[in-house]
């Protein structure tokens, strides 16, 4: 069986799952390691440290150091200097720094100082576990997500997310300074060598949504030789978790399997899909895929455990 080379963009939570079961299909098929590409929509600078939430939930999770509650952090952490934080009033009163979280930002933060670039920390930080993936940010340029309100203000997607729960209601989403953003080194090579690109299911508007609208990325994309196939967010009509439905309604797309498969289009039609994975709930919804020029897949698409997402990749995989 000749190599299979797979590259996966992804976001946090959902992404971190998805990447655990690209690891267990790929070892077990025997097959390079995935390049996962990161959405760094997330980050923000918070009391001087740079942050980057959805890097950090992938790395934590395939070094299995994270917070399986929450979905994001460290397992185990505690918060004694967030509470000092909370004290001298600094930071967010409603995001919170664990102890072992803060010694990420702070090691990040430093060698961003010393000069290494975004790609160069990631390069570093995955050095510490023996990941079984590349982890590379989408960019190096600092491209933090803004959501727009309907009377114009802005605030960052963190203070959206986590003091509001995404009960703003956002105008659009916005991510500054991105049209001259490149993609970080290595991201455009990998996807033209690839065998199949992987749309993880994470949110398609907040996660998914700023890898592609890297300029340059969703291109490579529509020229790569490479499969690409998307993997649902949406389970039956809903959103597994996380407000992405909030987000979908922001951009007018249905949070419905087939409507978010549309937003992503085929590669036949200006998009970027060959390929759609569909959970069995949603199969009545396979001919509408179909009807738009994408291949549908249907499988099951919970993520219940690594080999369950292992089970989404060997499918993805199948159909091509
Ligand atoms: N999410 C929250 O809902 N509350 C928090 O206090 C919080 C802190 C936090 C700290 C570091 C980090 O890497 C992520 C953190 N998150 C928190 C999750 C973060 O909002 C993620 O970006 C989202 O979960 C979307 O991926």
């Amino acid at each position: 069986m000749p190599e299979t080379r797979v590259v996966v963009l992804a976001g946090g939570v959902g992404g971190a799952k998805f990447t655990l079961g690209v690891r267990e299909a790929l070892a077990r098929r025997g097959d390079p390691p995935a390049t996962v590409v990161v959405n760094t929509g997330d980050d923000l600078w918070l009391s001087g440290i740079r942050l980057q939430p959805d890097v950090d939930s992938i790395l934590y999770a395939l070094a299995g150091v994270n917070d399986t509650e929450r979905g994001w952090g460290r397992q185990g952490d505690s918060e004694r200097v967030n509470r000092e934080l909370q004290e001298w009033g600094a930071g967010w009163p409603w995001f919170t720094l664990g102890d072992l979280d803060l010694g990420t930002h702070l090691a990040r933060t430093g060698w961003l100082r010393d000069g290494l670039t975004p790609t160069q920390v990631v390069a570093r930080l995955s050095e510490r576990w023996p990941l079984g993936v590349r982890l590379v940010p989408m960019t190096d340029a600092e491209v933090d997500t803004r959501v727009v309100l309907h009377d114009h203000s802005s605030l960052h997607f963190q203070e959206w997310w986590t003091r509001h729960r995404a009960t703003l209601a956002p105008a659009r989403f916005e991510n500054p300074g991105i049209e001259t953003a490149r993609p970080a080194p290595g991201v455009l090579e990998a996807i033209a060598a690839a065998d199949v690109v992987l749309l993880a299911p994470s949110n398609p508007v907040v996660s998914i949504g700023p890898i592609l609208a890297v300029p340059g990325i969703r291109e490579a994309l529509r020229e790569t030789s490479a499969r690409v196939v998307g993997v649902s967010p949406v389970i039956g009509g809903r959103v597994v978790r996380g407000m992405a439905d909030v987000c979908l309604a922001a951009i007018g797309v249905d949070t419905a399997a087939d409507a978010v498969a549309a937003h992503y289009g085929a590669r036949s039609a200006q998009g970027v899909l060959d390929a759609w994975l569909l959970a069995e709930e949603d199969s009545g919804l396979a001919a509408g895929v179909a009807a738009a020029g994408i291949r549908p897949v249907v499988a099951p698409l919970w993520m219940r455990d690594a080999a369950a997402s292992a089970a989404i990749v060997d499918a993805a995989l199948a159909a091509i």
